[in-house]
């Protein structure tokens, strides 16, 4: 086997975005592209030389090139050993476990989480550091400025290595290992959760739960839990097997794209629970009959019960969300007299609180939630949450639980209005005419609402002290209703612009109404300051969550 060195010249878009680098599948298939970001990852990681690596993604196309590629790669840089999933299959939160569990310098996450796969569809690559999360901002710009300057790269010439079988081979100087992607993870999840008390309920004959794999990474991991450990009947899970193109689907778990499982929580002989997670398995959707659980009231709802659950009897030490999402948690965090931490959108910046034993649980408005176990998002560890909860509660339904929540919290009514595909330039402008209008909005009144503040988020860590800025315009009134306009930094076809909408209602007579209703007047507002028909054509949200 023979080291190469490899002349290469910089591409000019390989800088991360909320979650990695995203694009097209043609934008990595060409020549170097992969091999470039990967160069620019172990120059910036010199420790990752002699180290354990953690490599595995969501099974969509060109995950198992991709991964063929590191491999040779990770040879070349004298990486010590490998773990890779069977198949090249390992959910983003199954890479945080490994990680963690075996001590390895870091990973390489192959995916696009919930973007569409296939040929036409949408790659990605993510890498992350040793604690088990995303690579932190200073790292993934480390990674980009590499980019920038980079000439050559190193690669291992060899035949592929049979990513189908379990086992160890090697590959140069370095042990490669083929896992099963489930086992674990699994036995993390075991740890955590009453698997006995989840198992009776699965088995008393009248509970009944459906989970939507979307055809995506979490197949094999919900099949083995949900049917094969907990004793689900077999179908609980539907669209189990990954494919690489999903489907022809879009493997986010919303109500727009889980439309089987939508369908069936909205039939005449709905199951109890529903539950999705998307392409890498790190997000979740939580549904009851006809009832949709908002990602906001999930995290508060799970901190607020979090004492019935084995894992998280006691040692609960506070609670973190992204700016954007709603401020129940906040609400259950100042009932439990717990720290309750506002930081920018991205999972990558809960790692360092979750590292210093400040926060227990996380969230995001954009269906993540998980905890301390991992340091990412957890979609099946969110549905487990919630099969706990019921478990412990057998005659409560997912409704009556939320309407219980809002009873004792009050409702923060919470929506996100997408506006997708726009012009990257008429989006920019848009967003610098906000950025113009902080000074004078605050003090203005629309009815009987007042702008008691306006900013564009910034956020310093309290633990490391780094700064991160631009996090989203935010409109905030006397009664702490806000607005927030943001450019989504996950999308990889012009710009989607998203509005998030949140007011407070502490009157339970009035928890059932529909948010769109109640968040009407603010929906107007943020229509009229940022003008948007004028300045996108646009006549109403391409999304509404
Ligand atoms: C990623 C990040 C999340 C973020 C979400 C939306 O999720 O990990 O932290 O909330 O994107 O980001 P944006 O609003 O910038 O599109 P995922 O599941 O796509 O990795």
């Amino acid at each position: 086997m023979t080291l190469r060195l490899i002349p290469t010249r910089p591409f000019a878009d390989q800088r991360p975005g909320t979650s990695g680098l995203r694009k097209k599948v043609a934008i990595f298939q060409q020549p170097h592209y992969l091999e470039n970001f990967v160069q620019s990852v172990f120059d910036v990681q010199p420790w990752l030389a002699g180290g354990l690596l953690v490599v595995g993604g969501d099974g969509r196309y060109y995950n198992q090139t991709a991964i063929q590629i590191i491999l040779r790669m990770a040879a070349a840089h004298g990486v010590s050993r490998v773990l890779v999933g069977q198949h090249g299959i390992l959910s983003t939160p199954a890479v945080s476990c490994l990680i963690r569990k075996h001590g390895a310098a870091g990973g390489l996450i192959l995916s696009a989480s919930h973007n569409p796969g296939g040929p036409e569809g949408d790659f990605g690559i993510k890498f992350n550091i040793d604690n088990g999360g995303p690579a932190p901002e200073k790292v993934t710009e480390a990674i980009y400025t590499r980019t920038k300057t980079i000439d050559v790269y190193r690669i291992l010439e060899s035949t592929e290595v049979d990513l189908g079988t379990l086992g160890g081979s090697v590959l140069g100087n370095m042990a490669v290992e083929v896992i099963d992607p489930v086992a674990d993870y699994a036995a993390l999840m075991g740890s955590l959760f009453d698997f006995e008390a989840i198992s009776r309920l699965m088995q008393d004959g009248t509970f009944r739960m459906c989970f939507d794999a979307m055809h995506a990474v979490t197949g094999p991991y919900a099949r083995a839990i949900f049917e094969d450990q907990l004793g689900a009947p077999a179908g609980t899970v539907i669209n189990g097997v990954p494919l690489q193109d999903f489907g022809g689907g879009h493997p986010d778990p919303n109500l727009a794209h889980a439309v089987e499982l939508a369908n069936r929580m909205n039939g005449p002989d709905a199951p109890h629970f529903g539950a999705a997670s998307d392409g890498d398995g790190d997000r979740n959707l939580i549904l009851g009959q006809r009832f949709f659980v908002n990602p906001s009231d999930s995290l508060a709802l799970i901190a607020a019960n979090a004492h019935v659950v084995p894992g998280y009897r006691t040692g609960v030490v506070g609670i973190a969300r992204s700016m954007p999402t709603s401020a129940a948690a906040d609400r259950v965090a100042a009932h439990l007299g717990l720290p309750c931490y506002e930081t920018p959108t991205g999972w990558k910046f809960f790692g360092t609180l979750m590292d210093a034993g400040k926060v227990t649980f996380c969230g995001e408005e954009s269906f993540g939630t998980g905890s301390s176990h991992v340091r990412e998002k957890d979609g099946l560890w969110a549905v487990l949450f919630w099969l706990n909860l019921l478990a412990h509660h057998p005659n409560r339904s997912v409704e009556e639980m939320v309407f219980h929540h809002w009873r004792r919290f009050g409702r923060n009514f919470h929506s996100r209005h997408d506006y997708e595909g726009l012009d990257s330039d008429a989006a920019n402008v848009l967003m610098a005419h906000l950025q113009g209008s902080l000074r004078h909005l605050p003090g203005q009144s629309y009815g009987a609402r007042r702008i008691r503040h306006c900013d564009d988020f910034s956020y310093s860590d309290p633990v490391d002290g780094s700064v991160s800025l631009g996090g989203g315009i935010r409109i905030i009134f006397d009664d702490d209703s806000r607005i927030i306009y943001r450019l989504s930094g996950t999308g990889t076809e012009g710009a989607t612009l998203r509005i998030y909408l949140e007011c407070y209602e502490a009157d339970p007579t009035r928890h059932a109404q529909d948010p769109q209703q109640a968040l009407a007047p603010f929906i107007q507002i943020a229509e009229s300051v940022a003008d948007i028909r004028a300045r996108t054509g646009r006549h109403r949200p391409d999304v509404v969550v």
